[in-house]
């Protein structure tokens, strides 16, 4: 079996693990990503769409900002509907900040093109992953790939193997946090224009929609399905009329409809596991932490994690001070907990609970959408939040 060696492994080459190995890259720290699936499924994901100021400025300033500011869309604000009214969280004028309209697909295959142009390591559709003293100095990684198997030595492993990933395991009791919501996303792709130049999330007594885009003639639609739907549930008519139905006048009027071009159901939860690591071990992203995709905060929080990480290890590998990879799950943390208390916020708000769930939570929903379209403060709060709070 040949034995290879590198300083970090990371398994799982999504957004978190394509974006730290560039970072290291870039500070001349040596990595290997192992990827479960194959290059080309990674790739042809479709997930997030909303990044955050700082995480677009971040992005800029490691060299992948061109696509994103060329092909991207800006958006200064974000529309709510409530009751028919429509209001517009002006993030300009309120705090001075934006966010970037980017798919997540896009930026993943600038992520892949940066790594192959680095010259940065990346082994796909690897199996039989088994990590091996991550207690001791010497952690191993022993994995099969394209039918040879090796056994890759390291300092570091790191874990950004998603929400279904098994790095975490290794973390010995682990405190875990969570909730699961009573409702699914269903998400619906089609190559017709927009409804409008920024996305609008809706509250509506039939349930949540959420309109959102990919580019001028690629939309990205969301409505609120019960727990138990599936994908054959939603034929595309049912899926526009609903639409239709959950938006205010205007842009239920301006909706166009055509066939989906790719289709899905996510269910909705909050899940936090602690600590984020453990030894010669960490975890960043997905792997650690997963929030509904109402803040939009997912692929974010994957972002600030490995920033944070990569300047833990830049720091152990430039100065051997370990005082930041000792402090990088609490700092992590602290940005993950406010993030996941804004997520749940956004769909405690936003998507419509059975009457079960009792009329006071109707009500207190009620107060919560009628102070934040009549409040600048509590629009300036959720401007900062949406935005993204500060690395
Ligand atoms: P990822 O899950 O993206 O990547 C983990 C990688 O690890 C994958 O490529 C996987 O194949 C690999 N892997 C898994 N097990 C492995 C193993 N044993 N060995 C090696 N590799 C392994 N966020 C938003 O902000 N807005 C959204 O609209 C939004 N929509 C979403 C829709 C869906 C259906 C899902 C699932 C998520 C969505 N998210 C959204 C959240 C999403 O963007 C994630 O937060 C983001 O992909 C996290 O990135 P990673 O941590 O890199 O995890
Ligand atoms: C998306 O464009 O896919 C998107 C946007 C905002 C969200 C979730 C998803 O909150």
């Amino acid at each position: 079996m040949p034995l290879d060696r590198t300083r970090v492994v990371i398994v799982g080459g999504g957004p978190a693990g394509s974006l730290l190995a560039l970072l290291l890259h870039r500070f001349g720290v040596e990595s290997v990503i192992l990827e479960l699936r194959s290059r080309d499924h990674v790739l042809e994901r479709v997930r997030a769409g909303v990044i955050e100021h700082g995480s677009a400025e971040l992005l800029r300033e490691i060299g992948l900002g061109r696509r994103m500011d060329a092909d991207g869309f800006r958006h200064d604000g974000v529309n709510l509907a409530f009751a028919g009214a429509l209001l517009r969280i002006d993030f300009q004028r309120l705090i001075g900040r934006h966010v970037v309209i980017y798919g997540q697909t896009e930026l993943q295959k600038d992520l892949y093109a940066a790594i192959d142009e680095a010259g940065v390591s990346l082994v796909d559709e690897v199996t039989d992953l088994e990590i091996d003293g991550v207690e001791s100095s010497t952690p191993s990684v022993v994995y099969e790939s394209h039918g040879t198997r090796h056994d890759l030595a390291c300092d570091f492993v790191i874990g950004c193997d998603g929400a279904h990933g098994v790095t975490r395991n290794l973390i010995p009791d682990p405190r875990t946090f969570g909730r699961e919501y009573p409702f699914v996303w269903v998400g619906l792709l089609s190559e017709t224009p927009p409804v409008r130049d920024e996305l609008i999330y809706a509250n509506h007594e039939r349930g949540f929609a959420l309109c959102s885009m990919r580019n001028k003639t690629l939309s990205r639609y969301y409505l609120q399905g019960d727990a138990s739907d599936r994908i054959e549930d939603w034929p595309d008519h049912r899926f526009w009329d609903e639409l239709r139905m959950r938006l205010p006048y205007g842009p239920s009027n301006d909706l166009v409809s055509g066939p989906s071009i790719e289709k899905l159901v996510t269910p909705l939860r909050s899940w936090v596991s602690e600590p984020m690591s453990h030894g010669r071990l960490f975890l960043a992203g997905d792997a650690a932490h997963v929030v509904p995709p109402t803040g939009a905060k997912g692929l974010n929080l994957a972002i600030s994690d490995v920033f944070y990480l990569a300047d833990a290890l830049r720091g152990y590998y430039s100065s051997g001070s370990a005082t930041g990879l000792d402090e990088y799950s609490s700092t992590a943390l602290k940005r993950v907990w406010k993030a996941v208390r804004f997520s749940w916020w956004m769909t405690m708000m936003m998507h419509r609970f059975s009457d079960a769930e009792g009329d006071f939570d109707r009500k207190l929903q009620d107060a919560e959408l009628e102070y934040l379209f009549s409040s600048e403060s509590a629009q300036r709060g959720m401007a900062e939040n949406y935005t993204g709070l500060p690395i």
